[in-house]
């Protein structure tokens, strides 16, 4: 297989490659990327991607949720859209591709169908999502749900770190919580969601492959877990009266790893933290996050109900108190076959002619956005071993180019149905 790329694809991609950078400093701090909802960083990432938007030739508009959008009129104006996007917002200590790049290779597709003046019988709609992370408040896909319509009025309650609600944030960002709803597309206004994005993992380093497929995309399921025991003096309280809230949660740790590679699971527990944290006190309370997901939401479910019950029988055991809260959840989303296709087809004219299918082991729009219209994904290759969520995500300018072709030709594979 000899990849094929465009004319002028290479420069195009250093292009969008160089706008990642530009955006990877636009961060709550000089050390690391964080950009996160709501924050001057999630205003700055707008106002520069709706620039280049307009450059491109398209509408720049931020929607009711926060999200950046921008429209290319169709053959006829006010016709139904075509999406093409992925989020701007990152969690901690980022890398520089997940989200952006899909968001930036959107408006370059779309500049190209401009430039060409081609007439595609659907508007093309370009959205950097906000909030597809959810690093700030918890909870995900808040950019994304309010575009299908699926958002939780409960969820305005939800908390940062620092006590705002997600409702107060909103209103500081300058948002009418009481607009939200008009962030809602009808599903007659659009063709489906298109999106391109890194694959956050090591199959298609590890097969020398560019491109891929995506078949589904793992539905994820986030909880915190609180272990309470009793605080005590790290030297008077011998072992057999010690209620060690720490000891406990170490435990159910190695336990939900054990259980999630037997189960064929990924399970992993993120952030974890002992109360009152003195270093000659025993823990009485520890406070960690649970993040499941398979390929299967059923898979999912029995691995979440193993772990529930080594829970239960270390808290019995060690005289605990085991609590759950669940703080995010989103099922396992097949792609549309015939939007699947019209992603096959653009790898196959990148000279990939047997292109390989991948399902997502990380979560995206995506899932969100089938609430009210077909998705398919384009997976990238990352290097490093497919790290993510780390400085050191990387991809390389030649298959961005690749990218860059096959996402402008599964576009006109759906122009052309
Ligand atoms: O967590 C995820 O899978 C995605 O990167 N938000
Ligand atoms: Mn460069
Ligand atoms: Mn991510
Ligand atoms: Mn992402």
């Amino acid at each position: 297989m000899t990849p094929r790329l465009a004319s002028g694809s290479l420069a195009v991609a250093e292009r969008v490659l160089d706008r990642c950078d530009e955006l990877a400093a636009i961060s709550s701090s000089p050390e690391l990327l964080e950009r996160v909802h709501l924050s001057p960083e999630h205003r700055r990432a707008n106002d520069r991607v709706a620039a280049w938007m307009a450059e491109a030739g398209l509408t720049p508009w931020q929607d009711a949720a926060g999200n950046q959008c921008a429209r290319l009129e169709g053959a006829r104006a006010g016709l139904p859209a075509l999406l093409l996007g992925s989020h701007l917002d990152t969690v901690r200590d980022a890398g520089r591709y997940d989200g952006m790049l899909g968001v930036l290779l959107a408006i370059e597709v779309a500049t190209r169908v401009a430039r060409r003046g081609e007439e595609l019988p659907f508007a093309l709609e370009v959205i950097g999502f906000t909030d597809e992370e959810g690093a700030r408040f918890g909870n995900a896909l808040l950019g994304s749900r309010a575009l299908a319509g699926g958002f939780d009025p409960e969820w305005w309650e939800d908390r940062d770190r620092d006590g705002l609600t997600l409702r107060e944030a909103f209103v500081d960002f300058g948002l009418d919580p009481a607009r939200l709803p008009s962030a809602a597309r009808r599903p007659e206004t659009l063709v489906g969601y298109l999106e391109t994005h890194i694959e956050q993992g090591p199959y298609l380093e590890d097969a020398d492959r560019a491109l891929a497929v995506v078949s589904s995309i793992a539905g994820a399921r986030r909880f915190e877990f609180t272990l309470t025991g009793v605080a005590g003096h790290a030297g008077g309280t011998p072992y057999a009266r010690r209620r060690d809230a720490l000891v406990g949660a170490s435990e159910l740790v190695v336990a939900v790893e054990q259980i999630g590679r037997a189960a064929g699971v990924i399970a992993t527990v993120g952030r974890l933290q002992a109360f009152p944290g003195g270093i000659n006190v025993i823990p009485g309370r520890v406070e960690f996050t649970l993040d499941l997901r398979a390929e299967h939401d059923r898979d999912r479910d029995a691995a979440l109900a193993d772990i529930r019950l080594r829970a239960r029988e270390i808290a019995d055991r060690r005289g605990l108190r085991f609590e759950s809260r669940e703080i995010y959840r989103a099922d396992a989303t097949p792609c549309a076959p015939w939007l699947q296709e019209a992603v096959a087809s653009g790898i196959r004219r990148t000279g990939d002619d047997d292109p390989m299918t991948l399902w997502s082991r990380a979560g995206h729009d995506g899932m969100a956005v089938s609430g009210v219209t077909d998705v398919a994904m384009l997976f990238v290759r990352c290097g490093n071993g497919g790290i993510s969520h780390h400085p050191d995500e990387t991809v390389t300018v030649h298959d961005v180019a690749l990218a860059l072709d096959a996402f402008e030709a599964a576009v006109l594979a759906v122009a052309e149905r």
